[in-house]
């Protein structure tokens, strides 16, 4: 991975290096199914640029050729049975080639980079709602992302059920997550809240339930208030 030089994720943000390189920022948007975050990224990019900004959009699992190739394999629904900490060095494979070939460049650059899910998905879907110890990703953290963090996080919290009947009535439901039932999205969701609440500096939770221009309103204040780039 090219960020292991001594320009790497793994500077602290304290450094001079980190604070000359990183001159973009880098918005992620996070939620269960349904909660209409692919949504609120798209609108957010479009308005920023309109607003004459320069936007990298992407996403997790994927976001680079190397990593939507991994997409494809951990997303399929008939992979057989496989350990959690295996499931977990594939997202963090996919994420080092996507932080080192399309995030870290285009903050490099001075890009707004907006992404539809992170890091914090791993922390819920194969931490809190999964069987993997939180202290083992905390190690792949260290490991690939480092002081890689998102500027700001939006976290669209929504019902399940009403999440799962949109994703449903969009006709999603073949990776396999839609189907685990309503108390698994229950402790999603938890998840989700619970990091929001220890992460508050960086984290902003809108109401997913709510009507999209609402929230893409909202979204867009809250852009403004905290970094500015609005
Ligand atoms: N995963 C993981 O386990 N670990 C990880 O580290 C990472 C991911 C990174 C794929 O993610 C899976 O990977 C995911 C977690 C796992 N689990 N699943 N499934 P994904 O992001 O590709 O897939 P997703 O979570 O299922 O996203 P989604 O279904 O595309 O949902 P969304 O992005 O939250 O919603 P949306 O596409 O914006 O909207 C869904 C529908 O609702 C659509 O028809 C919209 O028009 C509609 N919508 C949106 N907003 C509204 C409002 N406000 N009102 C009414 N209708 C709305």
């Amino acid at each position: 991975m090219r960020a292991a030089s001594g320009s790497g994720p793994f500077d602290s943000p304290g450094t001079a290096t980190y604070q000359h390189i990183m001159r973009g920022t880098f918005i992620t948007f996070e939620g269960g199914e349904g909660s209409g975050k692919s949504t609120q990224a798209r609108l957010l990019a479009d308005y920023l640029r309109a607003s004459g900004r320069t936007v990298i959009e992407t996403r997790e699992p994927g976001g680079s050729p190397f990593a939507e190739r991994l997409r494809g394999f951990i997303l399929d629904p008939d992979l057989p049975p496989h350990e959690p900490i295996s499931e977990a060095l594939l997202f963090y494979a996919a994420r080092a080639d996507h932080i080192a070939s399309v995030i870290r460049p285009a903050l490099e650059r001075g890009s707004c980079v907006i992404c539809d899910r992170f890091s914090d998905s791993t922390r819920v879907y194969q931490g809190a709602a999964g069987h993997l110890e939180q202290t083992v990703i905390d190690q792949l953290e260290t490991l690939v992302v480092g002081m890689m963090q998102p500027d700001l996080t939006f976290l669209l919290d929504i019902a399940p059920e009403l999440g799962l009947a949109r994703a449903k009535a969009r006709g999603a439901g073949t990776d396999g997550y839609e189907a685990r039932g309503v108390a698994y999205h229950e402790r999603l969701r938890a998840g989700f809240l619970d990091l929001a609440a220890r992460h508050s500096e960086r984290f902003h939770v809108l109401d997913g339930g709510d009507p999209k221009d609402a929230i893409a309103a909202r979204v867009r204040e809250t852009v403004a208030r905290r970094l500015g780039a609005a």
